[in-house]
């Protein structure tokens, strides 16, 4: 099948479908008893990630069991920090832990001309998926956004607050911005070269763009975003990219608009009907169903799902949660409603 007729890429493109295609975020992973096993034989987490054999395997197994519209390349965000040269781990239990960067002097030393050497088995990865997955299947490359990167980088760990990333970029806002800028043009190369090995989309990831107060977010989210998107429209103008600003309320409108992505991920908090009035009109919308109606099932989960559907998927949509599925999911909930989806008519 030509990679414009795929179901996913024609919704993102705001073309006609038979149905809302789906995927899910964190489709691979810990709830499922095969990735287990799998992530046991590889070693580290990372290993895992540079392994292109391990990843090719863990990225199908969601596919092969459920049937998405799409697979998304199995990664972490967490490996642009690595290739850069901070020291990163990921720790049974804990999450990634990395060796804090918190002075000028430390952003001064990352070396951005590392990073795509570093990451050469991702794209073997890639080329591989592209020759293994069913004909239907599109792929989708991804990479942190800036800020949600940099709050990794100088934390050492995910937080509840971002407080040390907010601490830097606050206290020495010139210092902050070099890591920024440097993230920005490295998270661009990185997502080229994706393409360049496969990648029919891409999705970039900002976790935590929900807690910056709106200045320091049209700063550190909305500014760097669009330049990546500029950057991206003029070297692979026919992928489509996906936003995910997580947590940002009434602004993933001014989101969509100023950064010129295709199409934008809500999350769970998002009305759908806000989103089918105001977000619709500008994109394709891709959400967001409650991970934790996924972890229930049943006539919540349906319900929940069937509104969804019934609110957006007349429009260009995407069927996905409105975060990551959660370790505890079961199985069974996630082939439910991968059946639920495909038998709804729009
Ligand atoms: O031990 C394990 O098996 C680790 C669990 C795990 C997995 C399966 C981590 C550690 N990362 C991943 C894969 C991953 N991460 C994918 C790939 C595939 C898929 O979606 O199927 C993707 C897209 C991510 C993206 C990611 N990593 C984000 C952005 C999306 C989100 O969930 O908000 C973030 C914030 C991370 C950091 C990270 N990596 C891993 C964990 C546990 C975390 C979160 C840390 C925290 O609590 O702050």
């Amino acid at each position: 099948m030509q990679s414009s007729e795929k179901r996913f890429l024609k919704a993102l493109r705001g073309e006609p479908v038979d149905r809302p295609p789906i995927w899910l975020m964190r489709q691979a992973g810990r709830y499922l008893p095969e990735y287990k096993e799998r992530r046991a034989i590889a070693g580290s987490f990372l290993d895992l990630c540079y392994s292109p054999e391990h990843a090719i395997e863990v990225t199908l197994q969601p596919i092969r069991r459920f049937g998405f519209d799409a697979s998304i390349l199995f990664s972490d965000i967490l490996v642009i920090p690595d290739a850069l040269g901070q020291d990163v781990r990921f720790e049974e239990g804990v999450g990634p832990v990395l060796e804090p960067i918190t002075t000028a002097a430390q952003i001064d030393a990352l070396d951005g001309d590392r990073v795509l050497d570093h990451l050469m088995p991702v794209f073997k990865t890639i080329s591989g998926l592209r020759a293994a997955l069913p004909d239907e299947t599109a792929l989708i490359g991804f990479a942190g956004a800036p800020w949600t990167v940099a709050t990794y980088m100088v934390g050492g760990r995910g937080s509840p607050d971002q407080g040390a990333a907010k601490a830097l970029g606050y206290s020495d806002p010139e210092a902050f911005q070099r890591l920024i800028d440097l993230l920005t043009e490295v998270t661009g190369d990185y997502l080229i070269a994706q393409v360049v090995a496969g990648a029919e989309a891409l999705q970039v990831f900002d976790t935590w763009a929900g807690s910056l107060p709106a200045p320091f977010f049209r700063k550190w989210c909305l500014e760097p975003m669009r330049r990546l998107r500029a950057r991206l429209a003029d070297q692979c103008p026919n992928v489509p990219v996906i936003g995910f600003p997580k947590g940002v309320g009434a602004s993933y409108e001014t989101y969509i608009r100023e950064t010129g992505i295709n199409a934008i991920s809500i999350d769970t908090g998002v009305d759908p009907v806000w989103a089918a009035k105001v977000l619709q009109p500008l994109g394709t919308v891709q959400g967001n169903l409650d991970p934790l109606a996924l972890v229930a099932g049943g006539e919540t989960m349906r319900k929940s799902a069937l509104h969804i559907l019934d609110t957006l998927g007349h429009g260009p949509f995407v069927f996905n949660l409105g975060h990551g599925i959660v370790p505890h999911t079961p199985p069974e909930h996630v082939g439910e409603l991968v059946e639920l989806v495909k038998g709804w008519k729009p």
